[in-house]
């Protein structure tokens, strides 16, 4: 499998599974800084952006929260070894937290994140204030849940805690958490695995 990456975008997502899961991937960094991702001769995404994952029969595929889900009901299940989804037809509160975070939380925080981008002129603290306060209002069905276990699911870790922990990571940066020592100490923990550590390296 080839990753078309760079480590501060949602591609970040995709490696993490990738180390948790111990595939073989080969990895190639875009530069977005000097706009390498959009060069159609480089990458494979159908929109120029990133991530895109290249699989072994040639199938390029976009989406990151999706490529994540894929690479768990793919690869995570190996026997005796850690399950990353629950068993086909068991995942409804699976994927009712990998949608929660992709639909539901991740837009308050991209648009956070992307008026912080925009030149002073251009940014809108109003839109930011109701993102922030939106975002607020989606925290307690999280919290209720982790309130009496360590991960979503129970005492294991799965791939909607990647998705979750890395999008509070990406909120706790844009000073989304700060009233949220449960969620940040969850983040947190998911974040210090090896796999994580070794997808940011
Ligand atoms: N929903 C897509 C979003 C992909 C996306 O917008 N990627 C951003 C980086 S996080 C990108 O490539 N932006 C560069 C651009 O649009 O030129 C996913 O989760 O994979």
């Amino acid at each position: 499998m080839k990753l078309y990456f760079n480590k501060f975008s949602r591609g970040s997502r995709v490696r993490w599974m990738l180390e948790e899961l111990g595939l073989p991937y080969e990895c190639i960094v875009l530069d977005m800084r000097t706009g390498e991702h959009r060069d159609p001769a480089k990458n494979p995404h159908p929109l120029l952006k990133v991530p895109a994952l290249v699989q072994d029969d040639g199938t390029v595929l976009m989406e990151s929260h999706a490529i994540v889900v894929h690479l768990a009901d793919a690869y995570g299940r190996v026997p005796d070894g850690a399950a990353f989804i629950p068993p086909s037809g068991q995942r409804g509160r699976f994927y009712q937290w990998c949608f929660y975070t992709q639909v539901t939380l991740e837009p308050e925080v991209y648009a956070v994140f992307r008026d912080s981008r925009l030149p002073a002129a251009e940014q809108n603290p109003a839109l930011v204030a109701a993102a922030r306060a939106k975002f607020a209002t989606l925290l307690p069905p999280i919290r209720a849940e982790l309130t009496s276990k360590p991960y979503l699911l129970g005492d294991a870790f799965s791939a909607c805690d990647l998705l979750m922990s890395g999008l509070l990571i990406w909120a706790k940066g844009q000073g989304m958490l700060d009233d949220e020592p449960l969620l940040v100490a969850y983040a947190e923990r998911c974040g210090a695995r090896p796999a994580r550590q070794r997808a940011m390296a």
